[in-house]
């Protein structure tokens, strides 16, 4: 337990009918008996008690070890109003706490072994979910779902290096067999990279996935938005050119956040009019091809009342390509209705909907997240790489990578236990507090 004990408010500021006042460490225990009116509690129990002079509260203590933070914590409900707060915050510090730093609480938890590093993370992914899915996920990371695969790992490289130190400590009686060694380190970095692979994927869709809305002037893109968003955010117009700047917006799908980036028209080169309107629709378009290079998916919107096929320079990526066909309402009622196959551009999906109708809507936006789910690794994911794991990862697939032109056997040893000790480094293991520093900073007051 560390020597101090430290208070914050851990509910939002604001008015509201419950606030929370969270005390951990030594002395929790005893500030709380000098500033209400109760001497002796029982733990895990909730009291009805008073802050003298301030407010009436309900207590819970918390006796170490089984504690979030693994030290004695009390927890203070009282009435939501920044005065009461502020007033018993004041009290607790005058009777020895000290003002708590952000996540303070969970690195507590953290340098007392009750959560490793990934965990702690976890809790603040937790705390900052914005889709049900990375809510979810990160459910899973602080039951430990980033620990085990990790831990696997280790055993495994452990075992490994074990055998080799066998035949180092018996060298004139072992002999090495290379090529066997070799295949179990393999097979071992397959199995690591494929698992990253899926985490950080993961990572993506806890993020949301981006999709670009591009195509010719005209053809529906910002109705399209309009449509799945159900609400008139982008402007709308019968003139050609009418979106310049990106128009972006979030929503829910499948419990996945989606990004979609409503984007200017795509003008052929002898369509520029050279008047000062010119250059800010180059500049749309430039942006365009920039939301296109870095997006998921692309939805590449063609008109089916006629047709008016796009320039597909920008577009050479395929896999990420989903050619919608929108006005499906009126191809067969106007006398210049084309149907898709026209088209001819080669896309991972087509399909045709109506912005105007609603038609197809639904199953448009189920597509993109089926095809990112279709990795079943990524659907039944328990964890997330994040940047910092990816970090240290790419680190350890370096080494892992590189001992096969390694001859030597003992700095093959010295590069797996490095490897081991690197996975250590991402549950928290010998990390540096500026390390540390860096993950709890990030977290707010009283977490
Ligand atoms: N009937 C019908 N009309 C549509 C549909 N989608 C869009 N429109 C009409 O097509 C015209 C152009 O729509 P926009 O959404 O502004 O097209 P855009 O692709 O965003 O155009 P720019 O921003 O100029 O590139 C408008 O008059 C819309 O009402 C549809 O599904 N059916
Ligand atoms: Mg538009």
């Amino acid at each position: 337990m560390l020597a101090d004990t430290i208070v914050a408010i851990s509910t939002p500021m604001g008015k509201g009918a419950i606030g929370l006042i969270r005390l951990s460490g030594l002395s929790a225990f005893k500030i709380c008996q000098e500033m209400s009116n109760l001497s002796s509690f029982k733990s895990h129990k909730v009291y009805h008690a008073y802050i003298i002079d301030i407010d009436e509260v309900l207590l819970t203590y918390f006796k170490a070890p089984h504690t979030y933070t693994g030290e004695d914590v009390i927890e203070i409900s009282c009435h939501n109003n920044m005065v009461v707060m502020q007033a018993i915050l004041s009290l607790s510090q005058k009777l020895g706490a000290r003002l708590a730093k952000p996540g303070e609480f969970t690195e507590r938890a953290f340098l007392n072994g009750k959560l490793d590093l990934t965990q702690a993370e976890a809790v603040l992914d937790v705390i900052h979910a914005e889709s049900t899915y990375s809510e979810q996920i990160a459910q899973k990371q602080l039951k430990g779902g980033l620990s085990k695969q990790i831990e696997y790992f280790r055993i495994k490289l452990l075992n490994l290096l074990k055998d080799l130190e066998v035949v180092l400590d018996h060298e004139d009686i072992i002999d090495f067999d290379r090529s066997a060694f070799f295949c179990k380190l393999k097979d071992i970095t397959l199995e690591l990279k494929r698992k990253i692979k899926t985490g950080e994927r993961v990572n993506r869709l806890c993020h949301g996935l981006d999709v670009a809305l591009v195509g010719r002037p005209n053809v529906g893109k910002s109705s399209l938005l309009n449509t799945i968003l159900d609400k008139e955010k982008s402007i709308v117009s019968k003139v050609s050119g009418t979106t310049r700047d990106a128009v972006e917006a979030v929503i829910e799908h499948q419990g996945i956040r989606i990004n979609l980036i409503d984007t200017a028209g795509l003008k052929h080169a002898t369509e520029f009019i050279d008047d000062q309107h010119a250059e800010i629709e180059r500049q749309g378009i430039i942006k365009t091809n920039e939301y296109i290079a870095q997006a998921d998916y692309v939805f590449l919107i063609v008109d089916l009342e006629r047709y008016d096929p796009p320039d597909l320079t920008n577009i050479k990526d395929r896999d990420r390509l989903i050619l919608v066909g929108n006005k499906d309402d009126l191809r067969l009622i106007s006398p210049s209705g084309v149907s898709l196959t026209k088209y001819q551009i080669a896309a991972k999906v087509e399909i045709s909907v109506s912005a105007k109708t609603g038609k197809n809507i639904e199953k448009l936006l189920d597509i993109c997240i089926d095809d990112f789910l279709r990795n079943s690794e990524v659907s039944e994911s328990k964890f997330v790489v994040n940047n910092r794991h990816q970090l240290i990862f790419n680190n350890i697939l370096l080494i892992l990578d590189n001992i096969v032109k390694e001859d030597d056997l003992v700095v093959i040893a010295m590069d797996i236990r490095q490897a081991v000790n690197l996975l250590a480094e991402i549950l928290g293991i010998d990390v540096t507090e500026a390390v540390l520093d860096l993950i709890f900073s990030d977290f707010c007051i009283g977490k």
